[in-house]
């Protein structure tokens, strides 16, 4: 793309940074939070990169204040957060535990004072271990559950927080913890992931509409409730019939089967139909898409990484890899579903040491598709960022230029987007702050600021921080550079 395209900004628009309650609080037994199932699953043998675990993180909890002193030295105008769940509810419902109230009351304050505008994610995968227990997402008890304390969150923060996100990637805490059994609870059984991806639209509806009768009731602040998908697009590796078709199954699939019921208010016809004859689920009962359909969202969150590369898979073809959590370049095997689709390496392609695919062009791909399929609906980009291991100087300075040429390549495509017409509110890079990658451990770097775990958790600024600080203060004219 030539630089002349590349103008400005529209004035309000959200260059904000994201992170996530797991990830980076620590803290995970203080001030009388509950233990969610990241608490519990991080600690069973073999679940994680070398047992890492989110106990201490990036201790952002004791150290909220320097944290968010760095966001607004930085310039960020936005910042998203998911709340523990556990520090509100310990045992997922019940008590409210004042103290963490308390803690998220001071980092909203906190947030405000530098004029920094809080989105709040309610669920970003830390479901309280109790509930889990009780049979945590497949019970349909949870829809109740999840909406009070949806509802409770609203109470207490609607007064100062205008953005809220109810789940952040339902296609991920679902497939990754029931299909493949590699994230809590560590279930493989497509049938029960199927009833959970129901179970979930519905406790996302319920939520929405508590959000909406208090808001009618004039209780808290008239702000804007979306929910945060993955954004994955699937492009062909050529152009045979065989391949184009393998690609719009896995968009039916992995795309229009979590975004139609947020944003259509049903389920992708072909898909319904085909999951029901394999494995007559999910079940729906009376009700159900009424709920779903009366639950319109705001704008939509998009988090997007990397695009996908598809081919015809014969039936006796590859089914699902194993996850690299290594960060070995080439470790990543072909992956897909016999008989459907599978996804391919593109040798055209740059990928990231955890191989995956570097291609800008598919968030700007990505957002047109949305616009095509659901009209003009407000696009919010919730998370995007490179995974790496950050080269440190002799003199200990992080120099993390790959992620500012990922992240300004991807932003180029935003601007490229918002010229073409396509409502995008906000960008919120993955992640402020290194914190843990789930089942990768420490070694895979996110943030502009550097945590030395060799030194007391020390805060050091990366080259990125500095570029994006400019790219903020000049409203993205940095990109003509
Ligand atoms: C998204 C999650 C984030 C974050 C990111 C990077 O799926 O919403 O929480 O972790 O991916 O993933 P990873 O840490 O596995 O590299």
């Amino acid at each position: 793309m030539t630089s002349d395209a590349i103008k400005t900004f529209p004035k309000h628009f959200l260059w904000g940074a994201a992170t996530a309650a797991y990830q980076v609080e620590g803290a995970f037994q203080q001030d009388g939070k509950g233990l969610s199932i990241w608490d519990v699953y991080s600690h069973l043998p073999g679940t994680t990169y070398q047992r890492t675990n989110g106990d201490i993180a990036a201790d952002h909890y004791n150290r909220y204040q320097e944290d968010v002193g760095l966001m607004a030295e930085m310039g960020l105008k936005s910042y998203r957060f998911s709340i523990a769940w556990t520090r509100i509810f310990p045992k997922g419902t019940g008590t409210i535990n004042p103290k963490g109230i308390e803690f998220y009351n001071n980092l909203i304050d906190e947030l405000l004072k530098y004029d920094i505008v809080p989105v709040i994610t309610l669920y970003h995968w830390d479901l309280p271990q109790d509930l889990q227990d009780m049979g945590g997402w497949e019970n349909r008890e949870l829809v109740d559950i999840f909406a009070h304390y949806a509802k409770t969150c609203f109470e207490c923060f609607g007064d100062r927080v205008r953005y809220w996100i109810t789940f952040n990637e339902v296609i991920n805490f679902i497939m990754l913890g029931y299909r493949d059994g590699l994230h809590p609870p560590g279930v493989r059984d497509e049938k029960r992931a199927l009833e959970v991806s129901h179970i979930v639209n519905l406790a996302h509806a319920q939520s929405v509409t508590e959000y909406r009768k208090l808001v009618r009731e004039k209780k808290i602040l008239d702000g804007r409730i979306g929910i945060a998908h993955v954004l994955l697009p699937g492009f062909p590796i050529s152009n045979t019939e065989e391949d184009v078709q393998a690609c719009e199954f896995y968009e039916d699939m992995d795309f229009h089967w979590f975004y139609d019921p947020s944003l259509k208010g049903e389920y992708p016809e072909r898909m319904r139909a085909w999951y029901q004859d394999r494995w007559q689920a999910p079940i729906i009962m009376a009700g159900d898409m009424d709920l779903i359909k009366s639950a319109a969202i705001d704008f939509i969150g998009i988090n997007y990484y990397q695009s996908a590369f598809l081919a015809h898979n014969p039936s006796d073809g590859v089914g699902m890899a194993a996850i690299n959590v290594t960060g070995e370049k080439g470790t990543q095997q072909e992956s897909g579903i016999p008989g459907l689709f599978k996804k391919v390496i593109n040798p055209k392609i740059e990928y990231t040491p955890w191989d995956w695919a570097i291609y800008p062009e598919g968030l700007y791909e990505g957002m047109k598709r949305i616009r095509e399929r659901y009209g003009d609906i407000p696009i919010m980009i919730t998370e995007n960022g490179l995974g790496d291991k950050d080269p440190i100087g002799e003199n200990g300075e992080i120099l993390d230029y790959p992620r500012i040429e990922y992240l300004r390549e991807h932003i180029r495509w935003c601007k490229r987007a918002i010229d073409d017409g396509i409502n995008l509110i906000g960008y919120f890079a993955w992640s402020f702050i290194d914190l843990l990658s789930w089942l990768n451990g420490y070694q895979k770097q996110y943030g502009f600021v550097y945590v030395d775990r060799q030194k007391g958790l020390k805060r050091i600024k990366k080259q990125s921080y500095f570029w994006y600080r400019k790219l903020i203060q000049t409203n993205g004219e940095e990109l003509q550079g």
